[in-house]
């Protein structure tokens, strides 16, 4: 009689399961259609990763191009599938779902990451990499491994170092042609104290603002303008609601492969091992690729945008109006200003 009972328990569970379609949980994770991605019943490891920006983007194909690497030299026993456009959430609520279990990997902007660690912020620091030969020095050296291991404090196994890229203005007030023509826009910037300064330093009126909602912000006319590189103000079709675009190149921004630090450690050290040789072949290609893309997408937003172009004075003079962000960022005690100083003494010192 028991055995009878157990068995309808089961079937009426099953059915409800059915009929509910609910959501499969499978090593605590909930995808977001309820659909498991990982069809590889061999599978031994499945790794799951989300970014913000879209599928055309550099990151993405990154991304393609990491699940190769990984699936190949494994031999399909680790499997990785990604989502992009902020599927999965921003920046902020992937590193959240990383620490607690939910995801495997994601590839923030440095910006984000400063409330997990703060020393971050020194990718925040306008007109601090002069090129691409120091951003490479410098994320590629013992000041940005030293960065990349401070996350193991907070639960994110830190890998690599790929590329968002220089910053640009675009916005739909006025042709900028130097930090006065900036004066009361109201501009979003990413949600991070040093871009807020920096813009309120130039006369700005900045509004942080997470990256998902910003089209439709600018659409709306709930900010006048935003910040970002080249190919990111093509591929998410800024062009469609800002008229002016200005190569400021105030900022270069990084991006972090980083996977939950819970995850990275129950990893056997051979995948381990396959993981860390994908993220650095993953490295080079993404900087050349976002490095290509960043070119051409400047000479297409010719035909879409008034562009303007600035001289090495004009540029200058943008420099000289952040520079009390430097005095700020020396003066505030809860930030270690040492890491800046280093950054700064290494790129002199090319
Ligand atoms: O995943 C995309 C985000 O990293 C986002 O930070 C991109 O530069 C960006 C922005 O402006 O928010």
């Amino acid at each position: 009689m028991i055995k009878i009972k157990n068995i309808l328990h089961l079937l009426i569970i099953l059915l409800l399961f059915i009929i509910t379609g609910c959501t499969i949980n499978n090593n605590n994770k909930e995808y977001k259609n309820g659909q498991d991605p990982s069809n590889n019943i061999n599978a031994e490891y499945q790794i799951t990763c989300g970014i913000g920006l879209n599928e055309k983007s550099a990151a993405y194909k990154s991304l393609v191009k990491f699940k190769e690497i990984v699936e190949n030299k494994s031999n399909g026993k680790i499997t990785v599938d990604n989502y992009h456009s902020a599927e999965l959430g921003d920046d902020r609520e992937m590193m959240e779902s990383l620490q607690q279990g939910y995801l495997e990997m994601t590839v923030p902007s440095s910006a984000p990451i400063v409330p997990f660690v703060t020393d971050f912020s020194v990718f925040d620091m306008p007109f601090l990499f002069p090129d691409y030969e120091t951003v490479d020095y410098i994320l590629d050296g013992p000041i940005g491994q030293e960065l990349l291991n401070k996350l193991s404090d907070v639960g994110l196994k830190g890998l690599v170092y790929w590329e968002n890229g220089y910053r640009n203005l675009t916005n739909n007030i006025r042709p900028v042609n130097g930090p006065e023509d900036v004066k009361d826009i109201k501009i979003r910037t990413m949600e991070n104290a040093i871009h807020l300064t920096t813009w309120r330093e130039m006369g700005a009126r900045p509004t942080p603002m997470v990256f998902s909602e910003l089209y439709s912000a600018m659409q709306q006319k709930v900010v006048d303008a935003q910040e970002n590189p080249f190919s990111t103000i093509y591929l998410q079709k800024y062009y469609e609601v800002q008229k002016y675009l200005t190569d400021t190149r105030h900022v270069y921004t990084p991006f972090v492969l980083m996977m939950s630090q819970e995850y990275w450690d129950q990893l056997p050290n051979n995948y381990k091992k396959i993981i860390m040789e994908a993220a650095m072949e993953t490295r080079s290609y993404n900087r050349q690729l976002s490095r290509k893309m960043d070119a051409e997408y400047l000479e297409l937003l010719k035909d879409e945008m008034e562009v303007t172009i600035l001289n090495s004075l004009q540029r200058k003079r943008f420099k000289e109006a952040v520079k009390p962000v430097y005095d700020e960022y020396y003066n505030e005690n809860s930030i270690n200003s040492e890491i800046l100083r280093d950054v700064q003494d290494k790129i002199n010192s090319i």
